[in-house]
């Protein structure tokens, strides 16, 4: 049975209304997706008004309409960013030339590639956090929680949009295989590796938030560049949202570490005696993710990211910033492994290309942890939190094949064995950290672990009734 598709329940700048064949593609399409969304969304507060914020149009206030809503009642838009006629290649092979609107034939298994995996990292992250509604630190974070998962649904509708509208028959039977494939299933696993990763108490979504959704906003941006303007004018809009995601994971572990701060010093250095979580715990789990999220930019030297970049596909971060875009016998200073020894050389820079992207996005992410840093010092307390190694803990790429220390020191597996729970949260972290989480749904209340907001949302105060239980 299909349900009819208006512009009023879809807000859309893609003229859904008048184009019949992407609305009964969409229309067949739509109920598979509330049916995952009933099976693997959220659990409970389907029925309760969140205070949800939804993209009504591409307009400068058009972005963050705020009201409450009930969450299957969401109003999934599909947006791009306005056309720019005059827009041409700005990277690779094809540069100054027109951008295309349809998708060029021989590259269109690169480009459905792209978009699945893409579109595939949606879905999952809505999986991953179905069950934190049970054990929200307070109604503030509870709606923020249901801001990103409704916006991740967003996000998939928008690469869904370009497989129906761009890729024909396979568009539509990846478009179903999105809403198929399931987070850490063993059978029919989601395609990058972080995504298949159990996110089941609050510090790992806030670490997710912050670095893992990171990686969302370099993706996104490369993507953003992309000559195939659906896709660059999509993800442009993709990126406005990505911003509040980054938001609530940062502010969300300060706060974690601004308690442990004050019940580190209330406790003379224990501050799990008062329910607290202690920063070396909280610096194991950075480690955890962000080397699960380093993993999610791909091999150091890739000749997929080449052939993408080759194509005009997948570009730079802020390609604007650089000056020459061809690439075509520049080079990028890197370590590698060779012979079992780490060596830094030069490596034809499109091959480099993944390493390019993950350099930037390492320096985005000790932005973030330089602020952690100065809560702990406002604090008055002795402690800095570090990024690892981009060697350490690594799945993916030439650093997965020797292990190393979080200061990129090569040892051997017996001694990173024995040493792993000193870097990496243990079972006995794991299930201190879930002990903490019982759920808080009183206005203005926050569980033990956790600092409040500075501010609350849309300039709200901080006991506004986010979640009407
Ligand atoms: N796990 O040449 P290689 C987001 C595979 S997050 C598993 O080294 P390539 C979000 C790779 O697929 C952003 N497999 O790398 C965040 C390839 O397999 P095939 C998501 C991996 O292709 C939070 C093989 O290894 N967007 O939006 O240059 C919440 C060799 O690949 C992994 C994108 O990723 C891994 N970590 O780069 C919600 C953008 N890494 O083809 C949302 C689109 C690599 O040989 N994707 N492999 O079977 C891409 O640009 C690229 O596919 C990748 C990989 C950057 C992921």
């Amino acid at each position: 049975m299909s349900t009819v598709l208006s512009d009023e329940k879809i807000p859309n700048n893609v003229n859904l209304s008048s184009d019949k064949r992407l609305q009964r593609a969409l229309e067949a399409w739509q109920p598979q997706f509330i049916d995952w969304w009933k099976q693997m969304g959220p659990v409970g507060w389907q029925e309760r008004d969140i205070y949800l914020r939804t993209a009504v149009s591409v307009e400068a206030n058009g972005w963050a309409h705020f009201d409450y809503v009930k969450m299957p009642d969401y109003r999934w838009g599909i947006f791009l960013e306005p056309k720019d006629p005059n827009r041409v290649h700005g990277f690779g092979d094809n540069m100054g030339q027109p951008v295309w609107d349809e998708v060029p034939g021989e590259f269109r298994n690169m480009l459905r590639r792209l978009v699945v995996t893409q579109g595939d990292t949606e879905p999952a992250s809505v999986e991953q956090q179905r069950a934190l509604g049970a054990t929200a630190p307070s109604l503030y974070d509870l709606r923020n929680l249901f801001q990103v998962n409704v916006e991740e649904g967003r996000h998939l509708w928008a690469m869904v949009y370009l497989l129906h509208t761009h890729f024909g028959r396979d568009g539509r039977e990846e478009a179903e295989e999105l809403l198929a494939r399931r987070s850490g299933d063993a059978d029919k696993p989601r395609i990058l590796g972080a995504f298949n990763e159990p996110t089941s108490h609050w510090l790992s979504f806030f670490m997710f938030t912050m670095f893992t959704d990171r990686d969302g906003k370099y993706q996104l941006a490369a993507l953003a560049e992309s000559g195939f303007d659906p896709l660059a004018r999509t993800c442009r809009f993709m990126l406005t949202e990505e911003a509040h995601h980054m938001f609530v994971g940062e502010t969300g572990v300060q706060r974690v570490i601004k308690r442990a701060c004050e019940l580190t010093k209330e406790t003379n250095g224990d501050p799990r005696k008062l329910g607290g979580i202690d920063l070396p715990t909280i610096q194991k789990y950075l480690n955890l993710w962000y080397t699960l999220s380093l993993d999610l930019f791909g091999g150091e030297v890739s000749s997929n990211a080449a052939d993408a970049f080759a194509a005009g596909l997948k570009g730079r971060y802020k390609e604007d910033r650089y000056e020459e875009h061809k690439l075509v016998g520049s080079h990028f200073a890197m370590d590698v492994l060779e012979n079992g020894k780490v060596v830094h050389k030069d490596i034809p820079m499109r091959n480099a290309l993944n390493e390019v992207l993950r350099t930037e996005y390492i320096k985005d992410c000790q932005r973030g942890v330089d602020r952690w840093n100065k809560t702990i010092r406002d604090e008055g307390l002795d402690f800095e939190m570090k990024l690892p190694s981009n060697k350490f803990h690594r799945q993916i790429g030439m650093w997965s094949t020797s292990p190393f220390t979080p200061d990129g020191e090569m040892i051997d597996a017996a001694t990173f064995a024995a040493r792993r729970g000193e870097w990496l949260p243990t079972q006995t972290d794991e299930d201190y950290i879930k002990s903490l989480m019982k759920p808080v749904y009183e206005r203005a209340k926050m569980a033990s672990w956790i600092a409040p907001p500075i501010k609350g949302i849309n300039g709200l105060p901080e006991d506004f009734e986010y979640v009407r239980v």
